[in-house]
């Protein structure tokens, strides 16, 4: 049994239906134990630490504010190899355009890199990324519990579409628009929160 990082996403952190349907497939647990889940927004040198490999992308500033913009359910788990694999199996292909139908990126991811769940790819990954973590947070307990319902519509689909056409300068104003009220119908966050949303959503049309 190894330990391994997990990260709802800005993405599924605040779309209210996509965090419920994936609380209820983390919490399953199967295959594997939920040892720790709590809220925490990471500070920038944590995420560009975390996501080193990646420095120099076109995408990697994007990265780091998306990462950073506001606090996320953050927490451990532990598993086998071979379950920590099935797991990555059931969140699919890095790139939304890329998922496997049926995954979870597939299911609730917009766009690009703005697929729903980070999940340390290897027992290795899940070690170093958690001991790197752990300078930054206990995760020593499971302290939140998620929904399983919401009342909040998921967009996805649509979300998904009209990304594609802010990404290819197609209506990208009216596009842009027509996301932001999407997303504030599937979130409850307002504010400084819910336009730091829109800001790293949009933000990944033009990485
Ligand atoms: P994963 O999250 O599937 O483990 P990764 O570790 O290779 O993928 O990359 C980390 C994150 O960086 C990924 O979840 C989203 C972003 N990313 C990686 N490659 C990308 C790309 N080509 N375009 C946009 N975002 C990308
Ligand atoms: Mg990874």
């Amino acid at each position: 049994m190894a330990d391994a990082l997990v990260i709802f996403k800005p993405d599924a952190s605040y779309r209210l239906a996509v965090r419920a349907n994936l609380w209820r497939w983390l919490s399953t647990e199967y295959k594997w134990k939920l040892e720790a889940l709590t809220w925490y927004q990471p500070p920038k040198d944590l995420i560009e630490s975390h996501y080193d490999f990646l420095q120099g992308r076109p995408f990697f500033p994007w990265l780091v504010d998306f990462m950073t913009a506001l606090p996320l359910v953050v927490g451990r788990i532990t598993a086998s190899a071979e379950a920590l694999e099935g797991m990555r199996y059931d969140l699919g292909e890095t790139r939304i355009a890329q998922a496997r139908p049926g995954s979870l990126r597939e299911r609730f991811g917009i766009f690009g890199g703005i697929n729903c769940v980070h999940l340390s790819d290897a027992p290795e990954t899940g070690r170093s990324e958690v001991e790197r973590w752990r300078h930054f947070l206990p995760l020593d307990k499971v302290g939140i519990k998620l929904e399983r319902e919401s009342d909040k519509p998921d967009h996805t689909y649509h979300l998904r579409s009209l990304a594609t056409q802010v990404a290819n300068g197609i209506h990208p104003a009216l596009s842009v628009e027509a996301m932001k009220e999407l997303l504030a119908e599937e979130t409850d966050v307002s504010g400084k929160q819910r336009h730091a949303l829109y800001r790293v959503i949009l933000g990944a049309l033009t990485a």
